[in-house]
């Protein structure tokens, strides 16, 4: 079978660009090319570019690893996007013109950030790639910051390519750039715009910081597709629907949303015509998406992965589970203002969208990297709970969950590895933990932004405490089906 690429002629039952690609000029270089970006950014830019045409297609740039470019660039970039509903359907993506990676990746990107036609700089790069603090400041212990800082001329770490860039654009005399953050972190604009001001003000000085302060944009956005990584049956599909040998295929559900703060200072693709809502403050729909999905995802993901459940569709099959999922759905909203959405109907279109037997979307995966995600998801709403008097048991039984999670040992006593940045430092401080309390206590020292104190005394500590216990002595199946019994009363 013929590999796809830029000679590939349409056909199969896929849809297939609706413009020539090669027309169209580079006008935004994508940080963080995993299969979230090729399902989400470029599937929106793909349709733009349809729709209204323009120099917007993107240069991909992979931070980590060359299997991603190993993929596409025998492809000349083009992808096969599945959407999983009732049944799969197709759709080859031409907006993406050119991958970095690889050991020069860093300067490449740098050179690309810097060419007259770049407008847009946009990340997908996970909470953990930026090297901002849970509060927003710039996470000078962070490594790609580090050493950043210390060779600010050669950067490897986002923060340091954006400052660097800009500050080569001002030199040049060339405008400055919109950076689009398109992770699930609160206020992820704003956050990153922070970061960056303090990075060129320690490299470049004051001059460079009120540049970048004044002419560069950094709107926030909330995103949102469920994208699962891609198993052998995804590139066979592909194949059935396009014709094509695609190495690259992205697995993704119908839904997408995307919203925009409307804050660009050098133009932007018609990303509207595809869907996409531009708004004036994105912090009511950061936030409901954050503590909804991305929060009831991080407990389902927790309590999945201690009650033999690979996938959330598998957590969803289980009623007494999937009746946690809903608690929690509720919990999260009642925190929530200033949105005219009806948050019912949203939970409704949660529920449904985690329950599609299509999407093999594995409950190990969204736990990783708990330390970076659980801020926002859940300590946040929890803390707004405690404040207000709305429901808080969930945010006690999910908190319980990953301290759990953590707390998973081998036979001989030895804790199992996890995913996250922090995993050697929990893993000191849990080794001779063997009780709910002392976990708790180590934990909270650690990770005070997930744990403050008014979450580990008074009435919250004691259900956390409780819960822990509980799944610690007699298992994560039990704790749900009392928590579920609970939810009913
Ligand atoms: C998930 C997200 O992996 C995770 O932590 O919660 O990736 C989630 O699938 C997306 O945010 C959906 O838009």
């Amino acid at each position: 079978m013929t590999r796809l690429s830029a000679q590939a002629v349409p056909g199969g039952r896929a849809d297939w660009p609706g413009y020539r690609p090669e027309d169209h000029g580079v006008g935004i270089v994508h940080l963080g090319l995993g299969n979230f970006a090729r399902a989400h950014l470029l599937a929106y830019t793909d349709t733009a570019l349809a729709a209204e045409g323009g120099d917007w297609r993107v240069t991909g740039v992979s931070l980590r690893g060359t299997a991603v470019a190993e993929s596409l660039r025998p492809q000349d970039g083009r992808y096969t996007l599945l959407t999983q509903g009732a049944a799969p359907s197709a759709r080859v993506i031409g907006a993406l013109a050119e991958v970095l990676a690889g050991p020069d990746a860093g300067a490449q990107a740098l050179a690309a950030m810097q060419a007259p036609g770049c407008r847009i700089v946009s990340l997908t790069v996970t909470e953990k790639g930026y090297g901002i603090t849970s509060d927003g400041r710039l996470d000078r212990s962070h490594p790609a910051v580090r050493a950043d800082l210390a060779q600010p001329a050669a950067p490897v770490g986002v923060i340091g390519l954006i400052v660097a860039a800009l500050a080569g654009r001002r030199t040049a005399g060339l405008a400055a750039l919109t950076v689009l953050s398109c992770d699930n972190l609160a206020h992820n604009g704003q956050k990153l715009r922070a970061a960056v001001l303090e990075f060129a003000q320690d490299t470049g000085g004051a001059d460079l910081a009120g540049w970048i302060a004044s002419e560069a944009r950094f709107p926030s956005t909330m995103v949102d597709r469920i994208t699962p990584a891609a198993t052998a049956a995804t590139a066979a599909i592909a194949a059935e629907l396009t014709g094509y040998e695609d190495q690259a295929a992205v697995d993704t559900e119908p839904f997408a949303q995307w919203v925009i703060e409307d804050d660009f200072c050098a133009g932007r693709p018609a990303w509207d015509l595809g869907g996409a809502l531009f708004v004036r403050d994105v912090a009511p729909y950061e936030q409901m998406k954050l503590r909804m999905l991305n929060g009831a995802h991080s407990m389902l993901a927790y309590s999945g992965q201690l009650s033999g459940k690979a996938f959330v569709r598998d957590v969803m099959a289980d009623p007494a589970h999937a009746a946690l999922v809903r608690s929690h759905l509720a919990a999260a909203a009642a925190t929530l203002r200033g949105l005219s959405i009806d948050l019912d109907a949203y939970a409704d279109a949660l529920a449904a969208r985690f329950a599609n037997p299509a999407i093999a979307h594995a409950t190990a995966q969204i736990a990783m990297d708990g330390t970076q995600k659980l801020p926002q998801r859940i300590t946040a709403p929890a803390l707004e709970a405690l404040a207000t008097g709305t429901a808080s048991r969930p945010y006690a039984f999910a908190l319980a969950a990953w301290l759990a999670y953590l707390l998973r040992r081998e036979a001989d006593g030895r804790l199992l590895p996890v995913d996250d940045p922090e995993a050697a430092a929990l893993a000191a401080a849990l080794a001779s933990c063997r009780g709910a309390a002392d976990s708790i206590a180590a934990v909270a020292a650690l990770c005070p932004d997930i744990l403050p104190p008014a979450l580990t005394g008074g009435a919250f500590g004691a259900a956390l405490r409780d819960s822990l216990s509980l799944i610690l002595s007699e298992g994560m199946a039990a704790v749900i089906a009392r928590e579920a019994a609970q939810t009913r009363i």
